[in-house]
């Protein structure tokens, strides 16, 4: 059996563009997401077009009985993760702290954190039976900078660059590599999400501005995963050109 890559999120943007990458270094591919006809369609692409085996899972994140009975369902012969992408995301809404949207919050805590933190339980466990791994957390340049009606989309990338940093040290005697990746602006279905399937809105998010691409993102993780085995990338800060921070973008 080749490596092994388990990709959250494999559906769309940075997770869809990532999993092709990887499937081209020759990792096997474990792709998850809610939308199954896009992870069969993924998964007819990467192996017809890269000879790799893959395997879908499909399960809501929220949702632990799902995520459980997914990670259970694994046979023995994937079980040797070497590379789990904790990429499945969103951000839900940008309502202010006095414009209270609760579904939405509890939407974003429950994906982004505590989906995170469910998942990485059941792979840290096959990662420490093997003494290696590559965990890789996306989090965001909202993991640095809160901005108006992003705070609690904000919250959930300061809580994962704080899980990032704890599952650095705690695995650290278990050979486990831990990567955080934070972006700015990329352009894929995020915004549309965000804006609730508002593609106007979501457009004018890259008014002026060339993003950065899903494709973008998963070349950095490709940097990232082939260092010698020595070698942890520990965190990578990724901006278009035209965006300093979450704050000043210049639209020409
Ligand atoms: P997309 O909306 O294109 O992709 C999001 C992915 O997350 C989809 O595959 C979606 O799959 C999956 N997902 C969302 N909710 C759930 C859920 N409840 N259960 C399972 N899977 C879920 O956005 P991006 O590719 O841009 O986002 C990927 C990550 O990158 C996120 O964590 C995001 O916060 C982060 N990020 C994005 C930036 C950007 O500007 N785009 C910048 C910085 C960070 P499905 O809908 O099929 O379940
Ligand atoms: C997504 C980028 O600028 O909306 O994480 O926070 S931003």
């Amino acid at each position: 059996m080749n490596k092994i890559a388990l990709i959250t999120g494999a559906t769309s943007g940075i997770g869809e563009a990532t999993t092709i990458v990887l499937a081209k270094l020759g990792y096997n591919t474990i792709i998850t997401g809610r939308r199954e006809e896009r992870l069969i369609k993924l998964k007819a692409t990467l192996e017809n077009e890269y000879s790799i085996k893959t395997l879908h899972l499909c399960f809501d994140i929220r949702n632990q009985e799902e995520t459980l009975n997914a990670i259970n369902s694994i046979p023995a012969e994937w079980q040797n993760i070497d590379i789990l992408i904790n990429n499945a995301g969103l951000a839900s809404g940008t309502e202010k702290m006095d414009d209270v949207r609760w579904d939405k919050w509890q939407q974003m805590i429950d994906t982004n954190i505590t989906g995170l933190l469910f998942l990485s339980k059941e792979i840290i466990k096959f990662m420490v039976k093997n003494q290696s791994g590559h965990i890789i957390n996306i989090s965001s340049i909202a993991g640095i900078n809160v901005y108006e009606g992003g705070s609690v989309y904000c919250a959930t990338k300061h809580a994962v660059n704080a899980i990032t940093q704890g599952m650095r040290i705690d695995l650290l005697k278990h050979n486990i590599k831990v990567t955080s990746i934070a972006p700015g602006m990329v352009e894929t279905e995020f915004s549309l999400v965000r804006f609730g399937g508002d593609q106007q809105k979501a457009d004018d998010v890259y008014k002026g501005v060339t993003p950065l691409s899903a494709q973008d993102i998963a070349e950095t993780i490709e940097f990232v995963v082939t260092r010698p085995a020595h070698v942890n990338i520990n965190d990578i800060l990724i901006m278009p050109t035209q965006q300093a921070n979450a704050y000043y973008t210049n639209r020409g």
